[in-house]
């Protein structure tokens, strides 16, 4: 495909961010270009997230790509958590006036939103090379880029960065023009796919003396596990069987005496961040998903946030082409980053409670406490449900 020489927006990153902006902007007649690093075999290879919030499934539908999700998506209407080996169900709709949540991955998300975008013609240029924001604070940006050893420059009215946490985007804007806050957890994430009945219907977050564990699914087949790991552990010292005997240790016996284990479709470590960039708009860039936040994944609100952003800005971006209105562009950044902290805020939350990492016997009493509380309160209950099913937007 040839690449234009002007559109109305580049969007830098063909994630979930990127690829719904460009769908929903098409969808309003707003010309957009899709620039990303990867091969499309890549990015509809990558396993990540799992669940999406009533607010992420809506916005799939409003681009016209739900088709799959609404038949294939598992509804979740609790998640359980396990401490000192009591399971604790939180039903989700009981304190959310009926909200739920889907079981969906984002691989499969991915391939239908690349599905819609190649269907309707709309240009995404793959494997390109030393993208380039340029003049984005004056009134005629442009990014260049190479591929297949040619230089290409696309001038646009907005650069939209959607190219993750490692992006261009955000590090192209000058220091002193961004304020950044981040933590990093002294833990990381072993995670396992594979073709086996889920050991349960909803989302398992277990809390327990060995270290955290996570049960999910991918659907009725296929399952998604997690064990909390040390920083350093390597995947190659995990194989399949230690995996799912580590596994069973940290899961009472009604859940570990029906996990069906399986081989391993798939295992990789994750390490965990909190990381926020303020603001998310510098003139003509506007910062979306992953280029501005990241979340440990214990809330699953990592793509849901992603998603959320996007919500807002493709409202804004409409508003600033029909009716000339920039001031749209600001409540992006203003209504976006005031979600962006209460998920942060969550998912900060649940990971401290559900992990074990602290020596110190004072917090980790207060952990303790905390857990028998939210476990045994009609009020802490209803704080998880609300902030799991989604913040509104
Ligand atoms: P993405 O998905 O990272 O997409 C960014 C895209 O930008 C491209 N890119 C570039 N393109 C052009 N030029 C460059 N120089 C570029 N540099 C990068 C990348 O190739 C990529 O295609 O960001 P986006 O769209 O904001 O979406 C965010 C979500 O992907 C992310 O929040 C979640 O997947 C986070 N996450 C998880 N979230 C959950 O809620 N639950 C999970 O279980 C979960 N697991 C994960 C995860 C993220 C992971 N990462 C980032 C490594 C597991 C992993 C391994
Ligand atoms: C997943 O299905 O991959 C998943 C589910 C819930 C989380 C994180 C990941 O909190």
């Amino acid at each position: 495909m040839s690449v234009a020489e002007r559109t109305q927006v580049v969007i830098i990153g063909a994630g979930p961010a990127g690829l719904l902006l460009g769908r929903l902007l098409d969808l309003a007649g707003v010309d957009n270009i899709v620039l990303e690093r990867r091969s499309q075999a890549y990015v509809l290879s990558r396993i990540r997230a799992g669940i999406l919030e009533q607010t992420t499934v809506d916005l799939v539908r409003k681009a016209k790509a739900s088709e799959r999700l609404d038949l294939e998506g598992v509804p979740h209407h609790a998640l359980q958590l396990v401490y000192k080996g009591q399971i604790t169900s939180v039903h989700l709709p009981e304190f959310t006036d009926g909200k739920i949540v889907t079981a969906y991955g984002q691989t499969e998300l991915t391939k239908d939103l690349c599905s819609v975008r190649d269907r309707s013609g709309a240009n995404t240029v793959y494997e390109v090379e030393n993208v380039e924001l340029h003049d984005y604070d004056r009134s005629k940006p442009y990014v260049t880029f190479e591929q297949g050893g040619v230089t290409h420059r696309i001038e646009c009215e907005l650069i939209a960065g959607c190219d993750g946490y490692h992006g261009p985007s955000r590090a192209s804007v000058p220091k002193s023009a961004i304020k950044t806050y981040s933590k990093t957890y002294p833990f990381g994430w072993l995670g396992l796919l594979s073709d086996t009945p889920p050991v349960s219907d909803e989302v398992v977050y277990a809390s327990t003396p060995r270290g955290f564990a996570l049960c999910s699914m991918r659907s009725r087949t296929r399952s998604r596990y997690y064990i909390q790991c040390s920083l350093d552990d390597k995947v190659e010292n995990w194989s399949d069987e230690a995996f799912w005997t580590e596994l069973k240790k940290r899961l009472p016996p009604v859940l570990s005496d029906n996990l069906v284990t399986g081989e391993s479709l798939e295992k990789s470590i994750a390490p965990l961040r909190s990381f926020v960039a303020e603001p998310m708009r510098f003139g003509r860039l506007l910062l979306a998903g992953d280029a501005a936040h990241v979340v440990p994944p214990t809330g699953a609100k990592g793509l849901n946030l992603a998603a959320s952003d996007i919500h807002y800005l493709h409202e804004a971006i409409i508003v600033y082409f029909s009716e000339n209105d920039d001031l749209a562009l600001d409540e992006y950044s203003r209504k976006a980053l005031s979600r962006v902290w209460k998920s942060e805020r969550f998912s900060w939350y649940l990971t401290n409670l559900t992990h074990q990492f602290s020596d110190d016997p004072f917090e980790q009493k207060m952990k303790e406490a905390e857990l028998e509380y939210i476990t045994t309160s009609e009020a802490g209950r209803r704080m998880i449900a609300e902030n799991y099913v989604g913040l509104p937007v």
